[in-house]
């Protein structure tokens, strides 16, 4: 059977088709039929089957007493009893305002709009808030200020249309992989289209392009400002558009009269020459628009990166028609939908402002209610803060793991220890943010859920369920619904119970359409039935409207007028020179965080699959090769790292991608996997004033070698009932034992469980014997080896001539090709002698195959390193070992590959 629903990870909002049998979800594969991805999926979307199984899921409510007791499993009933009356003991006695909700772009739209609806009509607060604010709100807050309206004007079309493409602060290539094969495309069937790419790596995206401006990290308004000198200079700008459609040019144009190309070059440590092009680029193409994403966002003038970035569209007149436009990508699958329904601190339902009194009017008469607070809410890292004051009594969290996501994670901590009551509404057990839990709720998740969600190009896509959800999870607009109903009547409003009365989710999006009425997202014209029949459509689609008419709506402001006062767009002088986070003499490094291609965000979902893995195995901080010399530091070793909030162990890699002075830390890993926070540890929470959003991508960090001696290695393939994940589990309390620790998995078909650990001092012999039991290494049927006077010790297991587990200690070095021999599953007879000698070099037979670069078709580094060098070309490359035929997520890795090793030889 196949059900058609999107994948849950990213905004580019694939569609789906979950295979199972009514029991088991069993395969997905893209759905041939949806305008996002025409079938595409990438490593993430692809795997998804294998990231549904029950064994690290969430399946009871769970309620502790007290601090410090352990959780038990409670019924629904009293576990919503209680949540009610606890909510309710806060809002008597201190106020609506000492209670939130802290919710996520994760949501479908029915549940964020009931969430919403709970807090702003039936409690009285604007206390909700998501992790949207880390993410799209500077891109909100930006079109708000230029276009007037919460509406990224573009569609992925656009791409196959445009002459010029502008990526800023996004690197596609990891993070909206099947936008980026688009993008590809259009590049090929175009090969005159320019790719520009403003980063301060060179990722795989910004290796692909034409032009790379590796400017200095916040730097990003000076650039824009400018190209716009340029254009201006050259006569580029289109006059008749910015006179008939726009308001505040001439402001802008003062300003950057003196920002010129030699200015800018300076301050973003950019060539002049390199700034010029680009402008001219951009100017010259019949059609240009720009991609942005986080390294625009998370700054503390993330709000005027985007507008000075959408001034280059207004100046020219590139907008509103196809190939143009300011496209702002979504990160998360639908982050836009929590835009529509208002459920943020500072918005009302439909695009309706919190603070104009007349959109607040009618929100409480659609909802029936007689006001809706005026006070916005707190944000979210204004959220965290208030409740480490303690001015917070009971927070609501559901759907973000805010303890591994948020800055200022110290803080973050003692928010979640202070406040009275925690309640986390979650799909899989044993996230960051659970240990602070009061009461876990179990939550339907991918597969198991329906409603609709918002893509980044205003799509929305009606998700399906193929199953019922495992143990006693629910939905988790049923959880609001139940929760608020039971509230109801503690506060002295039982009539407000019927305010959540669905028997349906499908009343709840009716609802939603309702109010958006006149709006300019008006959907009046759809419901679940044309969803379904007429597949996915774009927003606006006011009743009355076609099908048919698709066209009209693919992009936004053809006729040139925008929702604002005037009907023109804005033009904003854009304040912001640089970073808030500075370098100094003793924190000399700038650091940046950001995504891999495999992994998502916490890694509660695609940690568990263990082939995510192979492209990156462990956290790791990169850093340039001649600062790492400088450091006296190796590829591979171990640094600490510290910074003004704190200090965390990462093993450092050697990278041309940076610049000197800069390093890189992806924000997946957190302590489940590393024996610290992450690098959320050492961000801080300074925010934008417009959009609250805070700086995510910057901060000044110093890297000192971490003498570490004592290794540990441990390694499990799990074959019987017990699954790798629970393993994993399991050890993740033995990480915080050691100065640095880290848990992965690795493997395909079968997982493996990999724990790394160095320490100051020797490892006690009672832990090793604690793990060698919890790996089920103890018995006698293990292979040992011990030196004492050299302080190393081993442990083999062999089955049925396969090694299923490994414990070094003292002496690890070989744990990297015994790993592969481990998870593929080479015979061992020949391995045998090696295996428990103080050896490090691994026997002819078992040399590793390194990194696996293509997911899909498990093609290793070493092997397109050795097609290679066998003069093999992409094409060819792909014929033989059909690498990247799949997802093509890798196309661009190994296009790199390639043209690095020509640069070397020619
Ligand atoms: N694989 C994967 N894909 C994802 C996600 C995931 O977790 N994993 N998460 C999704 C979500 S929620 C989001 S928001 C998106 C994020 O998508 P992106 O924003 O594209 O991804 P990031 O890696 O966070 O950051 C993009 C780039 O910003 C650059 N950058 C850093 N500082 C600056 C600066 O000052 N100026 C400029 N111009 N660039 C800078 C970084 O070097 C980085 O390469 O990804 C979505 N897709
Ligand atoms: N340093 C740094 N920090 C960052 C970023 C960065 O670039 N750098 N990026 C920021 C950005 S853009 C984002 S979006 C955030 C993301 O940060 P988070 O929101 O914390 O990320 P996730 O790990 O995706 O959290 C979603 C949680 O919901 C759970 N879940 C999955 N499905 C369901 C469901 O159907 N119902 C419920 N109730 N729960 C479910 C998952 O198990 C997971 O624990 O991180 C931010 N933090
Ligand atoms: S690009 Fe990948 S992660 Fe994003 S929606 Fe599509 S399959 Fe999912
Ligand atoms: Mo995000």
């Amino acid at each position: 059977m196949e059900t058609k629903a999107t994948c849950p990870y990213c905004g580019v909002g694939c569609g789906v088709l979950i295979e199972h049998d009514g029991a088991r979800i069993t395969g997905v594969r893209g759905d041939p039929a949806h305008p996002a991805n025409f079938g595409r999926l990438c490593t993430k979307g692809s795997t998804l089957h294998l990231s549904a199984r029950p064994e690290t899921r969430l399946l009871h409510p769970e309620l502790r007493s007290a601090r410090g007791e352990p959780r038990r499993r409670v019924g629904w009933d009293a576990a919503i009893g209680v949540a009610a009356q606890r909510f309710a003991e806060a809002i008597r006695s201190h106020g609506p305002d000492s209670v939130a909700f802290y919710i996520s772009g994760q949501l479908l739209t029915e549940d964020y709009y009931v969430f919403n609806k709970a807090m702003k009509g039936l409690i009285g607060s604007n206390n909700v808030d998501t992790n949207s604010r880390l993410c799209m709100s500077s891109a909100v807050a930006a079109y708000k200020q230029t276009l007037g309206a919460d509406a990224p004007p573009c569609a992925y079309e656009d791409f196959d249309h445009t002459d010029c493409l502008l990526i800023a602060g996004g690197n596609p290539a990891y993070a909206h992989p099947v936008a980026f094969r688009r993008i590809e495309d259009a590049r090929k069937a175009r090969p005159d289209m320019k790719l520009i790419v403003v980063d301060p790596r060179r990722t795989d995206t910004a290796a692909a392009a034409d032009l790379h401006l590796a400017l200095l990290p916040g730097t990003d308004i000076w650039l824009y400002n400018a190209m716009l000198h340029v254009l201006l200079r050259e006569d580029l700008v289109d006059t008749a558009f910015i006179a008939a459609h726009t308001e505040g040019f001439d402001a802008l144009r003062a300003h950057v009269a003196a920002v010129t190309p030699t200015v800018a070059a300076e301050k973003c440590g950019l060539d002049a020459a390199a700034i010029v092009t680009a402008a001219r680029w951009w100017g010259r193409a019949p059609a240009a628009m720009s991609l942005w994403c986080q390294g625009l966002n998370q700054s503390t003038h993330g709000t005027h990166n985007g507008a000075a970035l959408i001034a280059l569209s207004l100046a020219t007149g590139k907008i509103g028609r196809a190939g143009c436009g300011p496209f702002s990508m979504t990160g998360q699958p639908n982050a836009m939908g929590g835009r529509e329904v208002g459920g943020l601190a500072n918005l009302l339902s439909a695009h309706r402002e919190l603070a104009n009194p007349a959109h607040r009017a009618e929100v409480a008469r659609l909802w029936g209610v007689d006001s809706v607070p005026e006070k916005p809410g707190l944000t979210a890292v204004e959220l965290f803060r208030a409740a480490a004051e303690g001015r917070i009594k009971a927070l609501w969290i559901a759907c973000t793991n805010p303890a591994q996501s948020l800055p200022e994670q110290a803080l973050v901590r003692e928010a979640l220890e202070r406040c009275d009551f925690v309640v986390l509404q979650e799909a899989y057990r044993s996230t960051e943010t659970a240990p602070f839990a009061d009461l876990m709720l179990p939550a339907a998740t991918w597969g198991e859920k329906e409603g609709t969600v918002t893509n980044s190009e205003r799509r929305i896509t009606r998700v399906q369920r193929a199953l019922p959800p495992p143990g006693e999870a629910r939905a988790d607009w049923r959880i609001v619904c139940d929760f608020a109903q039971a509230l109801s009547a503690l506060i002295g409003k039982p009539q407000a119970a019927a305010m959540f009365a669905y028997a349906k989710v499908e009343e709840i999006f009716a609802e939603h359409v309702a109010t958006t009425a006149g709006r300019d997202l008006d959907i009046t014209g759809l419901d679940y039935a044309v969803l379904e029949l007429a597949g996915p459509q774009q927003w606006p689609f006011p009743a009355g409207m076609a099908v048919a008419d698709a066209a009209r709506r693919t992009r936004l402001y053809a006729d040139g007028r925008f929702p604002t006062a005037s009907g023109r767009a804005r033009f904003v002088v854009p304040v912001g020179e640089t970073t808030a986070e500075q370098v100094d003499a003793h924190y000399p490094i700038a650091l940046t965080t950001g995504r891999l291609r495999d992994q998502w965000h916490g890694m509660s979902r695609s940690g568990k699959v263990a082939r995510l893995y192979s492209h990156v195995d462990e956290a790791r901080i990169e850093l340039h090769p001649a600062d790492l010399r400088m450091f006296e530091v190796a590829s591979g070793e171990l640094v600490r790292v510290s910074g003004r909030r704190g200090e965390i162990v990462l093993r450092a890699l050697a990278s041309e991608e940076l610049r000197r002075g800069q390093a890189f830390v992806a924000m997946h890993w957190g302590r489940n996997v590393l024996n610290s926070a992450g690098i959320n540890e050492l961000m801080a929470g300074e925010f934008d004033p417009f959009s609250k959003q805070p700086e995510l991508k910057h901060a000044a960090v110093r890297i000192d070698k971490a003498a570490l001696p004592f290794q540990l290695l441990l390694m499990r393939v799990e074959t019987g009932e017990r699954a790798a994940t629970e393993l994993a589990e399991a050890l993740v309390p033995w990480l915080d034992r050691f100065a640095y620790a880290s848990l992965a998995l690795a493997g395909r078909d079968e997982a493996a469980v990999v724990m790394r650990v160095a320490h100051e001092q020797p490892i006690p012999s009672a832990w090793l014997d604690e793990l060698d039991a919890l790996a089920g290494l103890d018995g006698d049927a293990a292979l040992t080896y011990s030196d004492v006077r050299r302080g190393v010790s081993k442990r083999a297991l062999i089955e049925d001539e396969r090694l299923v587990g490994l414990r070094l200690c003292g002496e690890t070095v070989a744990g990297t090709w015994l790993r592969e021999v481990m998870v593929e599953r080479q015979a061992t007879a020949d391995l045998r002698p090696w295996l428990l000698a103080p050896l490090a070099a691994p026997p002819a037979a078992a040399r590793g195959r390194g990194r696996i670069i293509c997911n899909c078709l498990n093609v290793a580094e070493s092997d397109i390193r050795a097609a290679i060098a066998g003069g093999e070309d992409f094409d060819a490359m792909q014929r033989r070992l059909k690498c990247g035929t799949s997802c093509g997520s890798c196309v661009p890795e190994i296009r790199r590959m390639i043209s690095a090793a020509h640069a070397l030889s020619g």
